[in-house]
């Protein structure tokens, strides 16, 4: 297997057809990532990329970021070295696109659905009940991801990949089987939908960054949210919180992209190197995604949460605002909204 990997990750790098790198992506496990890093170019002079994230360290995608970094530095042989800054440490989430798009960082991984308001486009993997699964989430990927590297082009981006997160649930202080009960709930949001989702169940949503998540539920600034397990566990909620709804409401992704003028500075064969292992960390990273899904809420039980499926009631309720919000955003993403649903759909 080892020298399979290392023969399929050496031809990665050179080939350009991608439906020939997405097969051989498939033969490859998670490890596969670091093995790339097995293939050193000739050194030449460096480039050095800064690449700002959002989410703490110790998250799976920050570490999946590290390993796509630790492959691009040793597979161009330190051509082009890419630094990973977590936890906002460098740019804070929400400033991530911009600084990118300005070209104060040269690269950056940033929540897509966060640029909703930019675009509606930029939600689609949001829209409660359409995806909900890792299966319907790669397709909807499949369906969305030419609008989105166009759209993001036209904003000097260029798209490298995009790892979705487990799937969302909702966290509460209390039990909570209806909107009645939610009802007045001070409720942290993350991007426009997830606002939306606690309007239309009566609450009242606030924007807060993952990094600042911990101190919003200690202050009393927010009392719930809808995330995955996987920010549940990295922010220990547990300490504030006590019930985990399973809602599997929709799978967000975080993008990993890079300005227009750092890439056209990199020659085509760097540039394929970077293309080929962006693949297999977008590959990995969901792979890593749905491996810890399960773990992470039994992580949650493990801390003393109460981790259970959303009641009939609530879910019913929640289908319901889902199928008002699927309404919402073809209104807003227009044309080309629906023609990205409707592609998902027929796969
Ligand atoms: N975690 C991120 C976004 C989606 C998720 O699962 C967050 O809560 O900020």
């Amino acid at each position: 297997m080892k020298i399979k990997t290392k023969v399929i990750a050496k031809v990665i790098a050179k080939t350009k057809e991608d439906s020939v790198k997405a097969t051989m992506l498939k033969t490859l496990g998670v490890s596969a990532i670091a093995t790339v890093a097995v293939f050193a170019g000739a050194p030449a002079a460096a480039e050095k990329w800064d690449m700002p994230m959002a989410y703490s360290d110790s998250n799976f995608h920050t570490q999946n970021g590290k390993a796509f970094a630790e492959a691009v530095n040793v597979a161009t042989g330190g051509k082009l070295e890419i630094v990973v800054h977590g936890g906002g440490s460098l740019f804070k989430g929400n400033e991530i696109k911009r600084a990118v798009q300005t070209g104060q960082a040269p690269a950056g991984e940033r929540l897509l659905s966060a640029h909703q308001n930019e675009s509606a486009i930029f939600g689609v993997d949001s829209i409660p009940f359409l995806a909900t699964s890792f299966e319907a989430s790669d397709k909807l990927w499949q369906a969305a991801r030419p609008t989105i590297e166009k759209t993001l082009a036209e904003q000097n981006l260029v798209l490298l990949y995009a790892v979705p997160w487990p799937p969302q649930g909702l966290y509460f202080n209390k039990e909570v089987n209806s909107t009645a009960d939610s009802k007045g709930v001070k409720f942290r949001a993350y991007n426009a939908a997830t606002a939306r989702v606690a309007e239309l169940m009566g609450m009242l949503p606030v924007q807060i960054e993952a990094a600042e998540l911990v101190q919003a539920l200690a202050t009393g600034v927010a009392e719930a949210f809808v995330s995955s397990g996987s920010t549940g566990y990295d922010r220990k909620v547990w300490e504030h919180l006590s019930h985990f709804y399973e809602v599997n409401a929709w799978l967000p992704r975080n993008y990993v992209f890079v300005n227009q003028q750092a890439w056209d500075a990199l020659d085509a064969d760097t540039q394929n190197i970077v293309k080929g292992i962006a693949m297999l960390a977008e590959r990995a990273g969901t792979t890593k995604s749905q491996q810890l899904s399960g773990w992470y809420l039994t992580q949650l039980a493990a801390n003393g949460m109460k981790v259970q499926p959303a009641g009939d009631q609530l879910l019913g309720e929640l289908e319901a605002i889902g199928a008002t919000m699927s309404g919402e955003w073809i209104e807003a993403a227009g044309d080309e909204g629906k023609a990205i649903v409707d592609a998902y759909k027929a796969m």
